[in-house]
């Protein structure tokens, strides 16, 4: 059987099943636009389906996203009533799934073989530069319709292909066919004001904080933001840090809420961002990919108690103390 009969195969075999889709942990574009791009193929069989994440949503321009494109997707809680799961932009490995639902879909482009489903139609492509490049070659092999209806989904695959692929600098031939495809049916007015976000007065101060206590050893910046009111910002932050001239590994921190966030970045291979906070505070307070990791650390009753400028006087101490030892910089 051809691999796309496969697929037509277990949709319509599950045509009366309740069908969720995750993404995952902490949706990107990527995510989004796939997840989005599912749901359309699912609907062209006339099968309802809800997006889910296990995480949150954070980023600015992911926000952004969603509000300006007006895209529904739920947290995923304890919900019952889904007795199917497709997986797309993850594999089951790194996604957390409701509780009853089979994963029958799982459709990613990250190195990973999740042998452990054998009913599922499993399409790991490292081939392709995005998730949303390989939905939507099956929405074209498919045909499903995006003439009608099809802008928000067109507009989400295009950004996903976009943003998996460093704004198209590493898209190859695929890539490209698929954003050309997406072109005729996206909005590009609204994906350039998402593109363009405009960052909030809270966040410039947040970036600039880190910008001006930042530390710069070798290819290494760590910098610590203070006190912050949106987290957010950490990550902006260090996506800032990191093109600064020979740095190639930035650690950005503040305090939010009785918590010490941390957000990293890699842009060398010299460096596994998800190793190193791993390393730094363990894997119960920290992790993620090799480019982008984070950690999240709680402060105590001590530390919590002294006035915020003591706070984060003696937090920054400990931080930089504790990342320069195990980097040994
Ligand atoms: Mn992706």
């Amino acid at each position: 059987m051809k691999k796309i009969e496969q697929l037509i195969k277990i949709i319509e075999e599950n045509k009366k099943e309740s069908w969720a889709i995750l993404m995952h942990e902490h949706p990107d574009p990527d995510s989004i636009g796939s997840a989005l791009g599912l749901q359309k193929i699912l609907a062209s069989y006339k099968i309802k389906s809800d997006i889910l994440y296990s995480g949150e949503i954070s980023h600015q321009q992911n926000k952004s996203m969603i509000n300006r494109l007006d895209i529904e997707i739920k947290p995923l809680t304890n919900q019952t009533e889904y007795t199917k799961a497709a997986m797309v932009d993850t594999t089951p490995k790194n996604a957390v799934l409701p509780k009853n639902a089979t994963p029958i879909i799982i459709i990613d482009h990250h190195q990973q073989n999740p042998k452990k489903f054998k009913e599922a139609y499993i399409q790991i492509d490292q081939e392709a530069g995005s998730a949303s490049t390989i939905i939507t070659e099956l929405i074209k092999t498919l045909k499903v319709d995006l003439e009608r209806e099809g802008t928000k989904t067109a507009t989400t695959l295009f950004y996903g292909i976009y943003t998996d692929t460093q704004q198209m600098l590493y898209a190859k031939k695929r890539d490209h066919e698929a954003a050309t495809y997406l072109k005729k049916f996206a909005d590009i007015e609204s994906l350039d004001k998402i593109v363009n976000a405009q960052i909030s007065p809270a966040t410039l101060k947040i970036i600039a904080t880190a910008i001006n206590n930042s530390e710069i050893i070798g290819m290494h910046c760590i910098a610590c933001a203070g006190i912050v009111k949106e987290k957010d910002a950490l990550a902006q932050a260090a996506d800032l840090l990191l093109k600064g001239q020979g740095i190639e590994h930035v650690i950005v921190y503040g305090i939010y809420e009785n918590r010490v966030l941390v957000s990293t970045r890699s842009s060398t291979d010299q460096i596994n961002a998800g190793e190193v906070v791993k390393k730094i505070w363990g894997e119960k307070f920290g992790g993620g990919r090799k480019q982008a990791a984070g950690a999240s650390l709680e402060i105590g009753y001590f530390l919590e108690t002294l006035p915020e400028d003591e706070q984060v006087k003696v937090i920054s101490q400990r931080m930089k103390q504790d990342i320069k030892n195990c980097l040994k910089i």
